[in-house]
């Protein structure tokens, strides 16, 4: 997978339309195609990384700026005191299906736990 194929590559430089929340100068942050919950947000790096195996040392400002994103989208949409969770999947058994790191946002409803 390079960028030119990479869906959220497509959708950080506006090749294909989101529901964008939130930019920074290293994230991009849009609405789920598919909610799971009343906010269900992806938070994605503007650097193409596949997946938390590929990370690396120099990725941890970058990693740590897509929390920093979703603590602002949190407060912005009324979670933060109720409460949110955060979710990155990694891998075919973890349910990942797009091979570009993302930060899932949800809330709005309970949560229950273990997640499925
Ligand atoms: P994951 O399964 O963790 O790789 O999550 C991928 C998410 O991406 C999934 O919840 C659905 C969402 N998604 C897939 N295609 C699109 C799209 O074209 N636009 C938006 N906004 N979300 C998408």
């Amino acid at each position: 997978m390079t960028t030119e194929d990479c869906l959220f590559c497509q959708i950080i430089a506006g090749d294909i339309p989101a529901d964008i929340i939130y930019e920074s100068d290293d994230a991009v942050a849009f609405r789920d195609i598919n909610p799971q919950a009343p906010t269900h947000v992806l938070i994605v790096p503007r650097q193409h990384i596949a997946t938390i195996n590929d990370l690396t040392d120099e990725d941890c400002d970058t990693v740590g700026k897509l929390f920093m994103a979703a603590q602002a989208i949190a407060k912005e949409e009324g979670l933060a005191d109720d409460g949110y969770r955060t979710v990155m999947n990694c891998n075919a058994a973890a349910g990942q299906s797009v091979f570009h790191i993302h930060l899932h946002l949800l809330g709005g409803r309970l949560m229950s736990w273990p997640p499925g």
